[in-house]
């Protein structure tokens, strides 16, 4: 099925509709000013014109299948097909973004009096091809938390038509809790035996649309099939109070993004 773009009106709408749904569009937020900052320096960044020291990156495969990823690899030269850009809460533009007064509304109203940065990520889709993102929840062991974190805040820096690899959700599924305890990606045979295949949802997004994305919500992206750059990007935000489990090297600590008031 697929569902336009169909602004809310208020934050507490959105908040109540994620709350019920796993996800929903706070609308088209941000203008052509805004986004152009912004995927500039996403560029920018991915052609090393930015110390590539301060970020995590990821490059896409060449078969454009997600199966076909290389990991730990880092930044390896100027290029546009990075598929992932993490730690941007480093970069100012990228932090004045996610500090703006409606993320800080949103994660006030959600998270609580104290927000901390899970991770700030770019979701990239080159224009000559990417690969997919399967089906996966935010959460789980693999993340290495004290708690689950539930808010992911997403805005989509190009037009994302669903020809470009748009979200799809599976509404409710958050309801269920974790489909493995270790999280991430779902198996595909777990995928296959859910009964809320046939409710899945394809987002497709304007340039400046925001969405609230529950951690545990199924979702995933296809291929970028449009011819054009699809870029996105997402912040994860935590209870300051969470901690991190980690024990094979220091735990890590979360970057405080809304004190308490
Ligand atoms: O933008 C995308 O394609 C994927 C985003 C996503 O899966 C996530 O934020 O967890």
């Amino acid at each position: 099925m697929t569902d336009s773009a169909s602004p809310v009106a208020s934050i507490e709408q959105a908040v109540a509709e994620y709350r019920r749904h796993g996800f929903a569009s706070l609308g088209r937020v941000f203008d052509d000013v805004a986004l152009d900052r912004l995927r500039t320096r996403a560029d920018d960044i991915m052609l090393g014109r930015v110390d590539p020291s301060t970020f995590f990156f990821q490059h896409d495969s060449e078969s454009n299948r997600y199966a076909d990823l290389s990991y730990g690899q880092g930044f390896i030269g100027p290029s546009p097909r990075y598929r992932k850009l993490e730690k941007l809460e480093r970069d100012p533009l990228f932090l004045a973004h996610i500090q703006s007064p409606l993320f800080e509304a949103v994660a006030r109203a959600v998270v609580g009096d104290h927000v901390a940065i899970y991770r700030a990520t770019l979701f990239n889709k080159a224009a000559d091809g990417s690969s997919e993102i399967p089906w996966h929840q935010d959460a789980g062991s693999y993340w290495g938390l004290d708690r689950t974190p539930e808010l992911q805040i997403w805005t989509a820096l190009d037009e994302v038509p669903e020809q470009s690899g748009c979200l799809e959700f599976i509404p409710d599924s958050h309801l269920d809790g974790l489909a493995t305890p270790l999280g991430g990606a779902i198996p595909a045979d777990v995928v296959a035996k859910s009964s809320r295949l046939e409710t899945i949802v394809q987002k497709p997004a304007q340039a400046g649309e925001v969405f609230l994305i529950h951690n545990l919500v199924w979702h995933r992206s296809g291929n970028n099939r449009s011819g054009r750059s699809r870029r996105a990007f997402t912040v994860c935000l935590l209870d300051g109070a969470t901690r991190c489990l980690r024990r094979k090297r220091a735990p890590r600590q979360f970057f405080t993004v809304f004190s308490p008031k």
